[in-house]
């Protein structure tokens, strides 16, 4: 049995699950790997014994000793078929006879291999290996099956354990894109999860990704927050004129974009846009026109550079709902290409049970590929493809994540940007009604920036 038989027989048998679970380690994921079950599989059983035993065949042990308890009857296996002596390690301390924690006959100084089934942080394995240290037995090698390439790998490492895994996490999912049969909710998780792990190992810095773009706003846009320091895009949503001048003036310094609803200014007046024009010179923001247009190309045209608020003249990006097809942002490009804009789709919203289903989500990010020189990214909960042209927007910030009467949810920005790997936090009422607003921006901004500055340094894809 090879290994993509082997993956995708476990995943027959119910050993390879998606769905919200917890791990030993406390850690939640979307991914459940229980090989307990596969004693009930002697084929199974007999693959994976196969498989480790080629991972270490080389290496030098007198005996080999299974982490308790999924691993001993692999252990067991490849010591019947290779004729290895086997030692156990009780989980439990006995309190009656010897009291010993290693059962089996070992002289001090000989050399036993581990044998694991899953490696998450690779604790269980430190556990074994220093009760075997106790007794004087050596530990250089370990064997496992699946490395999940959550840090165990570099953990032993330090310790000096070479770790010998069959398959890694991310081969996993790879075998059970291409070979298994799986749903299709299954497959659209799969491929999210390999997009977030290409992504986090290989995160770029703001100003690398300007490089990446075809969309000349968006460049900018890399540039201005990587000079500023600032991912925080700030949602002035007040009624008054005055108010949002007054905000965006005091503001301006902390933001890389001033977010606008321009619709809900009571006293709307055309040279309202003319400050603000002026005032994202001073301070050297992006306007933002949160419009979400989501009509047909004709209607959404006219939108976009007539009516009252002559929209294009002003706001340097706009957004739009994929709803209703291509067509519609040709109808947006003609005028927004002209005025050098750059337009969001939005593929995820942050109410509850809203309708964006993951289809969708799929589609619009496919969408946007056929207009790669206007649309600069996604309004999203989180990143949804490996390619680093895009930028991601989420809104639905606040640093405490009660949610509002009306469904809004919230996510803090380090899970917006550490955890589901976003760009930009758009951040509202978490500013607005604070006591001090220009505290409070300062405190997104921080937390913003701590967490874009964290996601840098992070390497190991916690899947
Ligand atoms: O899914 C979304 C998309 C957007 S653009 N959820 C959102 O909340 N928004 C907008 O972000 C919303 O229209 C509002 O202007 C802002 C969130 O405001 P807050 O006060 O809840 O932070």
């Amino acid at each position: 049995m090879d290994k993509v038989q082997l993956v995708t027989s476990l995943y027959k048998i119910g050993a390879i699950k998606f769905g919200h679970f917890t791990l030993k380690s406390g850690q939640t994921s979307p991914i459940y790997l229980n090989l307990r079950q596969v004693i009930s599989y002697p084929d199974l059983l007999r693959a994976i014994a196969n498989l480790l035993w080629e991972k270490i065949r080389s290496c030098r042990f007198d005996s080999l000793c299974g982490v308790p308890y999924t691993a001993l009857p692999i252990a067991t296996c490849m010591s019947l078929q290779h004729s290895v002596p086997m030692l156990i390690r009780r989980k439990e301390k006995k309190a009656y006879g010897t009291k010993q924690k290693i059962e089996g006959v070992f002289k001090p100084g000989e050399h036993c291999l581990i044998i694991e089934d899953v490696v998450t942080s690779g604790g269980s394995i430190l556990e074994t290996a220093l009760d075997l240290a106790e007794e004087g037995i050596q530990v250089m090698d370990v064997a496992a099956l699946i490395d999940r390439e959550q840090g165990g790998k570099e953990s032993l490492h330090q310790k000096n354990y070479n770790l010998h895994a069959a398959l890694t996490l991310s081969e996993v999912l790879a075998i059970l894109l291409n070979s298994a049969p799986l749903s299709e909710a299954e497959r659209l998780l799969i491929n999210q999860l390999i997009a977030e792990r290409t992504h986090i190992s290989q995160r770029k810095s703001y100003a690398a990704r300007a490089s990446f773009c075809k969309n000349e706003l968006t460049k900018k846009l890399w540039t201005l927050m990587d000079e500023k320091r600032t991912n925080l895009a700030f949602s002035a949503d007040v009624t008054s004129g005055e108010e949002l001048l007054a905000l965006a003036d005091r503001l301006g310094p902390e933001i890389c974009i001033l977010k606008t609803h321009i619709d809900i200014i009571e006293d709307f007046h055309p040279e309202l846009t003319v400050q603000l024009r002026r005032l994202a010179q001073q301070h050297q923001f992006l306007i933002f026109e949160d419009r979400k247009f989501a009509d047909i190309g004709h209607t959404v045209k006219l939108q976009y550079a007539g009516g009252i608020y002559h929209i294009a003249d002003w706001a340097d990006i706009i957004n739009a709902h994929s709803l209703p097809g291509l067509r519609m942002i040709t109808g947006l490009a003609e005028t927004g290409l002209k005025m050098k804009r750059g337009l969001l789709l939005l593929a995820q919203m942050s109410s509850t049970n809203n309708l964006l289903t993951p289809e969708y989500t799929e589609k619009t990010v496919a969408i946007a590929k056929q207009f790669p020189e206007f649309v600069m990214g996604f309004i999203a909960q989180k990143k949804l493809s490996s390619d680093p042209q895009w930028i991601y927007m989420t809104p639905g910030v606040h640093l405490s994540t009660e949610g509002d009467a009306l469904g809004q949810q919230y996510v803090t920005p380090q899970q917006a940007i550490l955890e589901n790997g976003s760009d930009v936090i758009i951040v509202g009422r978490g500013i607005l009604k604070a006591k001090d607003p220009l505290a409070a921006a300062k405190l997104y901004r921080s937390a913003g920036w701590e967490a874009y500055e964290e996601s840098l340094k992070q390497v190991a894809p916690a899947v």
